[in-house]
């Protein structure tokens, strides 16, 4: 009777090695542990047995019984944790062919950047490059080569952020406008000069509705023999009726701008009234649109460009504000709040 037993254990851990699914498992169990097995009837038999052998008998069979039981608890709880491993990987890895396709949502570009886009290729159709340039500068080329020396007061029209310098080194600050590449392009090439500069400028002020202290810009620069004011008229003229339509008219005011002389504002007549006045012009029947200015000599004289041969005119508009202007948006701050209410609409 202790070698059956033997052999019954034996044979059942070897077929417990074998099993690979909780089904198996239990029918292992019922033939090794069921009511009907070779171990129950064995335990039952026990009562017919001498005592010496009963003794010895039961002390194994219930020895072999607690072992198959603890074996079962285990290898059920391990296959278990297999069969739901199995079951994850089978959902994720079967491809139902007859389901249909899970909508991609589709990305598009940010409104700041598509009326950058806009802009560029009305510049570049009218002969103009777009190039890029640092966001960190100098302040030589941020302010002195645009004729703002330290203590001009114009210095106050672009409150800066410094980047902190070693004592004694050049100081350095996050670009109030694009200007300075105009400086770079200059230095490293001879007139003709057709160049357009979008990016982004840092101003060191409140946010508000009107204000964010990161905005974009797009300016331009046009140097060449005989570039007159009538240049700059019929070049922004044209860039205006080709972003607003063809019917706009538009209006040059005096201005000041340290680096152009004269320096003007352009503004185009209201698009929503006409000109006749209202919410949108403040009641003028003008929006302003865009500053700009024949190029200073003293800037030209700097990047070593004489004045008296050449002439150009330059402008600068702020991005956001075109925008705002068309689709009646009231507040710079929601371009970069990263809120999709608002970008979806665009
Ligand atoms: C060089 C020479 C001249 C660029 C210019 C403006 C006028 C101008 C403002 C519009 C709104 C900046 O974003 S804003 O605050 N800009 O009005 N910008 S002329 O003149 C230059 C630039 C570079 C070498």
């Amino acid at each position: 009777m202790l070698e059956k037993l033997a052999e019954i254990k034996s044979k059942a851990i070897d077929e417990l090695s074998t099993l690979s699914d909780l089904r198996e498992l239990e029918a292992w169990r019922v033939r090794y542990l069921g009511k009907k097995s070779e171990l129950t009837q064995i335990l039952r038999r026990l009562a017919s047995l001498p005592l010496e052998e009963r003794k010895a008998v039961s002390a194994s069979a219930n020895e072999i019984k607690a072992f198959f039981e603890t074996s079962h608890r285990k290898n059920k709880e391990s296959l278990k944790e297999r069969t739901y491993r199995d079951l994850e990987t089978t959902v994720k890895g079967e491809k139902d062919v007859t389901l249909p396709g899970r909508p991609i949502p589709l990305g598009r570009l940010h409104p700041t950047t598509q009326m950058l886009c806009k802009i560029c290729d009305i510049f570049v159709a009218l002969g103009f490059q777009v190039v890029e340039g640092p966001e960190v500068e100098w302040d030589y080329y941020n302010f002195e080569a645009l004729n703002i020396p330290p203590d001009h007061p114009a210095r106050d029209m672009f409150a800066t952020f410094w980047i902190d310098a070693e004592s004694g080194q050049r100081p350095m600050l996050l670009r109030t406008h694009t200007s300075p590449m105009q400086i770079r392009v200059m230095e490293r090439t001879r007139p003709p000069v057709r160049v357009v500069v979008p990016g982004k400028v840092y101003r060191y002020e409140a946010t508000d509705a009107t204000h964010e202290s990161m905005f974009y810009q797009i300016e331009g620069l046009a140097v060449d023999e005989h570039t007159t004011f009538s240049d700059l008229k019929g070049t922004l003229y044209e860039f205006a009726k080709r972003l607003f339509g063809e019917e706009r008219r538009v209006r040059f005011r005096c201005d000041y701008f340290p680096f152009v002389e004269p320096g003007v504002e352009m503004a185009i007549d209201c698009m929503v009234c006409g000109g006749s006045g209202c919410r949108l012009c403040s009641g003028t029947g003008w929006i302003e649109i865009l500053g700009a200015g024949m190029v200073h000599p003293d800037v030209l004289r700097r990047v070593d460009y004489d004045p008296e041969v050449y002439t150009g005119f330059a402008f600068g508009l702020g991005l956001e504000r075109i925008p705002m202007l068309m689709y009646g948006i009231d507040d710079i701050r929601l371009f970069y709040s990263n809120d999709l209410r608002f970008l979806r609409q665009f």
